[in-house]
Parts: C-alpha cells; sequence; structure tokens
C-alpha cells in the first residue's frame, strides 16, 4: 500500500517541539483514530497509551463532540468574546464551575494551556494590585516545571531546554523551588514518594530571602507530568498550601494535565483534598478535540478585581477565541460524555490495575525507575552511552512499528491512556513496552 508519507510535501510544515530532519526523514503519520486506537498511513492500528498528548481522555472521535461542534458552527460559529455573550460560553462556565473545589467557581476561558498558565499569572499580580499590595510582583515556580511555551510560563517553568534559546527575555522577578525528584530515596515508588516533603520548606526559605511583600503567587502541577511524572511527596502540596496561606501568597496549580479525571477526581485538588486559589487546565476540557483552556478563580480573588467603576475593564487581558462557541459546544458535550461514563472518578477503579502492570516492567533492560499517580506512568531508562534520548527515541520507534503509540520524552516514557483504557489494554500496553524493552539496545 503506498502510504501518505510517500505523497506528502513535509517541507513547509514547521513542527512543534520536533526533531524535524530526523522527523521528516523518516516520518510517522497518523491518519484517523477511534476510541483507544490511531490508525496509521500504512493502515495499520496503534494502540493509543498517551491519549494523544495527555488530553483525549474520552477516547478518540467521540460522535456526540463532533455533532455538538457541527450543531454549534451552523447556529452560532463566531461571536465576539469581549464586551459581547453567547449562552454557551455562560452555560460551559457554570458546568466547569461544578466540578471545580468549592470556591474556585469563576472561569476564565482561554484556547490552550501556556495561556491559561499566562492568564493566571497575570490574574495573581492584578489580584494583589487591587488590594493595594502590587509590591507582590514576584512569582515561585519549580525546578522541573512544565508550564507551556508563553514567556511566563517558561519563565515560572523549571525545564532548562525551554528556557535556554531564550533565556535573555525570561520574566526577571521569578525563582524557582527545588523539585520533588529523588531517585536515590524513592526509586521505584508507587503512588506518592515518602521523601521530599521538606523540598517544599525551601518556600519559606525564599519568603525570608525576597520577603513575603514582595512575592504574588507559588505555581507548580500538583503531578509533575511533563518532566516525566513526579507526584508530590506526602505531605508536600499540604505544606506548600500551609506556608503560602499564612503569607498571603496565592497558590496556583497547573492542572493543565492532572485536570479531568486523570488522577481519579475532576481536580488532582480535589484527589489530595488541597484547595489552591487558582486552578489551570485545558486538555481533556474538551478531549482534545478543539483548543481551550480556562483558568478557575477562587472567588475573593474574582471580588477583589470587581471593584471601581463600573464601567471600568476590571481585567485588561483576553483572546479573541475565549470562550469560542464551537469549543464551549465541544466542551459541554465531552462533559456529558464524562458524566454518562463516569469518567471524572473512573481512575479510582483501575489505578490499582494500572500501578501492578507498569511495576511489573521492574527489572526490564535498561529500566531505573518507575513512577506512578492515578492513570499517570513513567518509565525511565538509563540514557545510552551515545546520548540522551537515543534510547528513548529507539524504544518510540520500535513501539510504533509494533502497533503501540508511547510518548517518550529524552529517556523518560510517560504512559497516560484515555480514561476509557480497559484492564486488558493496559496489559497490552505493558506487554508491547516489554517486549520492546527487552529488544532495546
Ligand atoms: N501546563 C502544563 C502542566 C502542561 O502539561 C501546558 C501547561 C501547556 O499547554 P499547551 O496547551 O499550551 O500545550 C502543559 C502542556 C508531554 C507534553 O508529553 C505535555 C504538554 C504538552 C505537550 C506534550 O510532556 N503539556
Amino acid at each position: 500500500m503506498s502510504t501518505a508519507a510517500n505523497t506528502l510535501d513535509l517541507s513547509n510544515f514547521w513542527m512543534p517541539f520536533t526533531a524535524n530532519r530526523q522527523f521528516k526523514s523518516q516520518p510517522r503519520i497518523l491518519v484517523a483514530a477511534e476510541g483507544m486506537h490511531y490508525t496509521k498511513d500504512d493502515g495499520t492500528k496503534l494502540l493509543d497509551s498517551s491519549a494523544g498528548l495527555w488530553c483525549v481522555n474520552a477516547g478518540h472521535s467521540r460522535k456526540e463532540i463532533a455533532e455538538a461542534v457541527h450543531r454549534q458552527l451552523l447556529t452560532l460559529d463566531y461571536s465576539p468574546a469581549f464586551q459581547m455573550g453567547q449562552p454557551g460560553a455562560f452555560d460551559f462556565a457554570a458546568r466547569v464551575a461544578r466540578l471545580a473545589p468549592q470556591g474556585l467557581d469563576r472561569v476564565f476561558f482561554t484556547n490552550s494551556g501556556s495561556e491559561s498558565v499566562d492568564t493566571a499569572l497575570k490574574i495573581a499580580l492584578a489580584y494583589h494590585k487591587a488590594r493595594g499590595e502590587g509590591g507582590r510582583f514576584r512569582i515561585i515556580g519549580r525546578e522541573k516545571g512544565y508550564h507551556g511555551v508563553g514567556f511566563g510560563g517558561i519563565s515560572v517553568g523549571g525545564l532548562v531546554a525551554n528556557r535556554r534559546q531564550f533565556a535573555g527575555q525570561l520574566l526577571p522577578a521569578v525563582d524557582h523551588l527545588p523539585h520533588t525528584f529523588d531517585l536515590a530515596k524513592n526509586a521505584f515508588s508507587r503512588g506518592q514518594p515518602e521523601h521530599g516533603a521538606a523540598k517544599a520548606d525551601v518556600l519559606e526559605d525564599l519568603i525570608a530571602l525576597h520577603g513575603a511583600d514582595s512575592i504574588a503567587a507559588v505555581i507548580v502541577e500538583p503531578v509533575a507530568g511533563s518532566a516525566g511524572v513526579l507526584p508530590p511527596p506526602r505531605g508536600y502540596l499540604e505544606k506548600l498550601r500551609e506556608i503560602t496561606a499564612k503569607h498571603g501568597i496565592l497558590l496556583i496549580f497547573d492542572e493543565v494535565i492532572t485536570g479531568f479525571g486523570r488522577v481519579g477526581a475532576p481536580f488532582a485538588a480535589q484527589r489530595f483534598g488541597i484547595t489552591p486559589d487558582i486552578i489551570t487546565c485545558a486538555k481533556g476540557i474538551t478531549n482534545g478535540s478543539l483548543p481551550m483552556g480556562a483558568v478557575l478563580v477562587d472567588r475573593k480573588v474574582h471580588d477583589a478585581l470587581m471593584t471601581g467603576p463600573e464601567n471600568a475593564i476590571e481585567l485588561f487581558h483576553g483572546y479573541t477565541y475565549s470562550a469560542h462557541p464551537t469549543a464551549c459546544a465541544a466542551g459541554m458535550a465531552t462533559l456529558d460524555i464524562y458524566d454518562r461514563e463516569g469518567l471524572l472518578t473512573r481512575v479510582t477503579e483501575i489505578e490499582k490495575h494500572f500501578e501492578d502492570a507498569l511495576h511489573s516492567l521492574k527489572g526490564k533492560p535498561h529500566v531505573i525507575d518507575i513512577r506512578n499517580f492515578g492513570l499517570m506512568g513513567a518509565i525511565e531508562l538509563k540514557p545510552r552511552e551515545d546520548g540522551p534520548g537515543k534510547r528513548g527515541y529507539d524504544l518510540l520507534l520500535d513501539c510504533f512499528s509494533s502497533g503501540l503509540l508511547i510518548r517518550v520524552s529524552g529517556d523518560i516514557v510517560a504512559i497516560s491512556p484515555p480514561l476509557i483504557v480497559q484492564t486488558a489494554q493496559i496489559d497490552e500496553i505493558v506487554d508491547k513496552l516489554g517486549a520492546a524493552l527487552d529488544r532495546l539496545k
């Protein structure tokens, strides 16, 4: 069969976060998807172990979402988001607010996780300014954090490769907590690792260094995703909450990955029983079908900005496509599916199976760590002598040709299947991975 890769002109599309020349010399083209599977251009199927990029929580090509978007496009394709409203925006905000932790019921819509992060950071600054504490401008992120690719997000983020090329123009008033990754103490932990809560105490040191009155917010992923699934050590998030509250600093949970059921509750905040002041989300909000993100804001933060003359814009921020009618329609249909199929809590039923299956790969060649929380898992490989990332890439290629889509970042494999995954499919993912690891050089 002639494949799309043989007929496509690959030259114009500059691919994101991709080694373009390497890819274009050996392209991997996906042409269709349904449920738990992608179809490649040669007609063969791939089991999706990464929910696309952690976003297709209800599985692929869900008819109800497509139909809702189709209907919306024929009814109201676009309407201005500034100074005008459309019913879907208000309905969807109310629906998302109902899922949010108590109090976080004011919803600002964006089009991506990166935009959600930049929006949250701006809201934090504007909040303090509105309360007469404009001197609180500093933002604390964390090493190994990923908060998207806006200048705000890479500044508070802590993945060096994402910062290096732009290092001359990162936001100036930012500091970072240490990451919590500790292979020596925590390797092969199941769920939250035992060691590392004390890393949160460094926040007190940063407060002593900079002064609480200069710090606006702390932003962390409750479970770090892109860095290779780093669940928070036991007691760590509790400490962050306690310290931020004590010093009047806002706590932002970046739930772009963990939101919408990935860790067994609508949001990780609920799973951990810790309520931040702001939550950023995206991805699962539309099941990955259309770009959308949201920022869930505590009412007290929102209300602090609802002062001043009534004809004044309270927040000078927004996007042409904020609350886009099609995205709201897709989101509404997505949440209907999540509700009907119990997907926002289903992970609690399958996470033990997932954990046992992943950890059965302990002892396979090159595996130096396995980590998991909810339906997020990572298998870390020892980098090969000829360079970091090469072993991970070879594994990706082997899995791709043997029917499994995996997400690899360097030498870390992240596993985060759609939340509809059957236990037999979890076993299939692990079997295929195990066989590929056995073949790996
Ligand atoms: N915050 C977090 C916590 C994320 O994981 C973003 C913000 C940015 O979202 P957008 O929609 O702007 O990409 C993300 C995105 C991976 C991977 O495999 C992770 C993300 C995106 C693509 C790949 O690690 N996370």
